[in-house]
Parts: structure tokens; C-alpha cells; sequence
């Protein structure tokens, strides 16, 4: 087993990360900017490394620096969190050259599935469904025509380094699809220096459905149930929950083979999502996969009881996982707290929190690296908090978080409490009827001044 992991990352997960290695009995190291000297994960870490200023490319991101700060403290793993340099396959690759354990996925695995058209027909090979439509790239504006005819309007654009929506359109009909492959091309171009495309049928008001995998060292995989992410704005997630309140059971059986099959035909070792999108038939196609540990992990910890920070350094560290897949016994929703307006179309806001109170009580988890005074920096991502309720049924899980987002108490910064407490609300949302396109027409409802 490692003797002492660095966490490159920071506010909640590198809390996330400490906290498992301490219950292993494993040391660590915490790495910061000058913006985050004051933070808990510096704080609660065996030992502390500035790693460079505020701004993310010359700290969070500067692979040199965390290698240095690794080597001097004689690291032997290295977790990346999520973000940063999670799904980087440099990094990957360095810290193997360094005979650094990176917990993560390889170089090659990064590779294959940050390369999404490359990702889709690897899963094609694999046996996993995929949504009809072009075979790999498009290389011509003409072969675009072609296979826009052969699939059937409508159909989508999807830039091949894409992710987060960027270099994506949806097109209902020829006339449109000229300026949507021109305007498509340049924006992944910008965006990812690279413009390969290629297309899919349009999946209209679909459900984004995710199945958390673990692979191990020995090419075995299992899959621990679902996460319906459902409800997001312009890509970022705000709540996701689990089970879906879509779910049957065969459903959650074929998608979850799916992803074992998807995880063991790549030898996929680490914890992995395999992100679907879900029609109204329940109908399920692969969409991405996921190489890292993700912001929403918590709830499948708690509904199935199973710790994936530990699991996933476990199996870095070549142990075997048991083979089981793992089944849902509660409910659990998760709440993303930002600081962010949501009556000002979510603007950021950061800045000093002047007053806390934090929920708590029986079937609430609150993963957050803020305190009363804590200065919020505005060079990062704006999630401060995660709260989290489990409970029997999905009715008390939505009255558990009801409950905790009244106890919560911020002030000096606006956040997305209101947000969410409206949300639990909302008849749709409440009767588990929603999809990705539930924020187009979700309004918040006036603010009243107390
Ligand atoms: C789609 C789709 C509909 N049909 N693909 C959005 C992010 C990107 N990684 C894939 N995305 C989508 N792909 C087909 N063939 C709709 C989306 C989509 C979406 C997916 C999941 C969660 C939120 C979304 C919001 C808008 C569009």
C-alpha cells in the first residue's frame, strides 16, 4: 500500500481525498496556490506545498511543480481529483516516468476516451449501444450531407475533442446544416485547436443517465448502479440523484452490463463513469466516459454504503475488487451549493463568508472545505459545498434536503441554496419528471426580502 499520497487539488475533494487516507493510515501531502494558504486541505494534510500564484495554469496545472513538490516529500501516488489535471494524459504519463503512481487512468485510456469519436467506435467494437450515425469523422462537407440524409433529420454535430457542449448543434433540417458544420468547426477549432466532427441522430429530450464502474488490475470490472444528471444549465450540473426515478430494473440490468462490458473491454482500472443518454423509450446509448472521480460521487457512497476514494486507491495499488456489482438500498440526492446569483442569472459570486451554519442530523452529508471567514478566491470553480441526503424513499430524501437547505445559513456571498430549495419544489422536479432540457424553462420564483 502507498505510505504517502499527494493530492493535486484543491477545496472539497483534496478534503475528500485527505480524510480516506487517514482512515487508511496513509500520509499526505497538500499542494496550494498563494490564493489558498489559508485553506482546510492545507491544513489537514500531514504537509503543505505552495506550488505557485492564484491564476490555475501556473499552479493547479503546472505539472512540473507538482512533480517537484511530489519528489521532495516523497510522495509515492499522486490523486488528481476531478478537474485540473485529472483526465490529463501528460501528466498520466510523467508521473509514470517518475515512477509516481498516478490514481487515475493510464496515458493510452485518457487518450481514447477524451478522443470522443475515437471513444464511440471503441465502444461499437465493444458491443455497447451507440446512438445511429456517422461511421467516425466526417470528412467533407459533402460526406456531412450524405450522412444527415442516411440517418434522418434531425440530427447533431459533435466536435470529436468536444465535452461541455462546445462545437455542438443540433440541426432539424438541410437548410440549416451548411452554417451549423461552418460555425461548429470554428468553434471546436477555437476551442480545442482540432475541428473534427462527426454525427449523430438527435435524441430529443433526452435523459442523462451515468453508471459508476471500478476496474482493477486484472481486467475484471463491476458497476455500482446509476446517477440521473438530468438537471443541468448550459452543461454544469446543479443536483443529481440516485436511484433515477426513471429506473426499472431490467433498465438499470442492461445498462449496467453495458458498462461493465464497456470497462472490461478497454481493461479499465480505476473508478470510471459511463455516461448514457436515456430516450423516452428507454432506449440507452453510450455518450462519454468519464476517466476520473466525479463532483457527484458521493451519492452512490451512500446508497450503496461503499467508499470510492479508498476504492479507487485500492485497486491503484493493485489489489482486487470482489467482481460484484452493487444495487441501490437508499435514496440519495446531492445538491451542488455555488456561490453564484441565482436570481441574477447565476452570476458568480465570491468573497468573504461572514456567517455559517452548516445542516446536519441524521441522513445529512455536507462535503465542503468552507468556514465562517473563509474568503471565497474568484480564480477557481465555483462550487463551495455539497449537501447531500439519503433516506428509505425519494420523498424523504427531497424532505431531508428540504429541511437541510433551510438550516443552511451563508452570508456575505450570494449562493444557489434559494435555487435548490425552490427546486424542491417544483411539481415536475418532485414528480421525477424531468430531463435535460428542465432548467430551459425553469424561473425563479420572486425573492422575498425578510
Ligand atoms: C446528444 C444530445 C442529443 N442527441 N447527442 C451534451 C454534452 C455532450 N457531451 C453530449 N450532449 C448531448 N448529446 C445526441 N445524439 C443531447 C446532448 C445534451 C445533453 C446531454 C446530457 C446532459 C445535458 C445535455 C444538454 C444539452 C444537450
Amino acid at each position: 500500500m502507498f505510505k504517502k499520497i499527494l493530492i493535486a487539488n484543491r477545496g472539497e475533494i483534496a478534503l475528500r481525498v485527505i480524510r480516506t487516507c487517514k482512515e487508511m493510515g496513509i500520509k499526505t501531502v497538500a499542494v496550494y496556490s498563494t490564493a489558498d494558504a489559508e485553506s482546510l486541505h492545507v491544513r489537514f494534510a500531514d504537509e503543505a506545498v505552495c506550488i505557485g500564484p492564484a491564476a490555475s495554469n501556473l499552479s493547479y496545472l503546472k505539472m512540473s511543480n507538482i512533480i517537484a513538490a511530489a519528489e521532495i516529500t516523497n510522495a509515492d501516488a499522486i490523486h488528481p481529483g476531478y478537474g485540473f489535471l485529472s483526465e490529463n494524459a501528460k501528466f498520466s504519463k510523467i508521473c509514470q516516468e517518475h515512477g509516481i503512481k498516478f490514481i487515475g487512468a493510464s496515458p493510452e485510456m485518457i487518450d481514447r476516451m477524451g478522443d470522443k469519436a475515437n471513444a464511440k467506435s471503441t465502444m461499437i467494437e465493444a458491443g455497447v449501444p451507440c446512438v445511429p450515425g456517422s461511421e467516425g469523422i466526417i470528412a467533407t462537407y459533402e460526406e456531412c450531407e450524405k450522412v444527415a440524409e442516411t440517418t434522418g433529420y434531425p440530427v447533431m454535430l459533435k466536435a470529436s475533442a468536444g465535452g461541455g457542449g462546445k462545437g455542438m448543434r443540433a440541426i432539424w433540417k438541410k437548410e440549416d446544416l451548411k452554417n451549423a458544420w461552418e460555425s461548429a468547426r470554428q468553434e471546436s477549432k477555437a476551442a480545442f485547436g482540432n475541428d473534427d466532427m462527426y454525427m449523430e441522430k438527435l435524441i430529443e429530450e433526452p435523459r442523462h443517465i451515468e453508471i459508476q464502474v471500478v476496474g482493477d488490475s486484472f481486467g475484471k470490472a463491476c458497476h455500482l448502479s446509476e446517477r440521473d444528471c438530468s438537471v443541468q444549465r448550459r452543461h454544469q450540473k446543479l443536483t443529481e440523484e440516485t436511484p433515477s426515478p426513471f429506473m426499472t430494473d431490467e433498465l438499470r440490468n442492461a445498462m449496467g452490463a453495458a458498462a461493465v462490458k464497456a470497462a472490461e473491454y478497454i481493461k479499465y482500472e480505476g473508478a470510471g463513469t459511463v455516461e448514457f443518454l436515456v430516450d423516452k423509450h428507454r432506449n440507452f446509448y453510450f455518450m462519454e466516459m468519464n476517466t476520473r472521480i466525479q463532483v457527484e460521487h458521493p451519492i452512490t457512497e451512500q446508497v450503496i454504503d461503499f467508499d470510492l476514494i479508498r476504492e479507487q486507491i485500492m485497486v491503484a495499488a493493485g489489489i482486487p475488487i470482489s467482481g460484484k456489482n452493487y444495487f441501490p438500498l437508499l435514496h440519495s440526492i446531492e445538491c451542488r451549493i455555488n456561490a453564484e446569483d441565482p436570481y441574477n442569472d447565476f452570476r458568480p459570486s465570491p468573497g468573504k463568508i461572514t456567517t455559517l451554519h452548516t445542516p446536519g442530523g441524521h441522513g445529512v452529508r455536507l462535503d465542503t472545505h468552507v468556514y465562517s471567514g473563509y474568503t471565497i478566491p474568484p480564480n477557481y470553480d465555483s462550487m463551495i459545498a455539497k449537501l447531500i441526503t439519503t433516506a428509505q424513499s425519494r420523498e424523504e430524501a427531497i424532505s431531508k434536503m428540504k429541511r437541510a437547505l433551510d438550516e443552511f445559513v451563508i452570508e456575505g456571498i450570494k449562493t444557489t441554496i434559494p435555487f435548490h430549495r425552490q427546486l424542491m419544489d417544483e411539481p415536475d422536479y418532485v414528480a421525477g419528471n424531468y430531463t435535460t432540457k428542465f432548467m430551459e424553462s425553469f424561473v425563479m420564483k420572486d425573492k422575498i426580502e425578510d
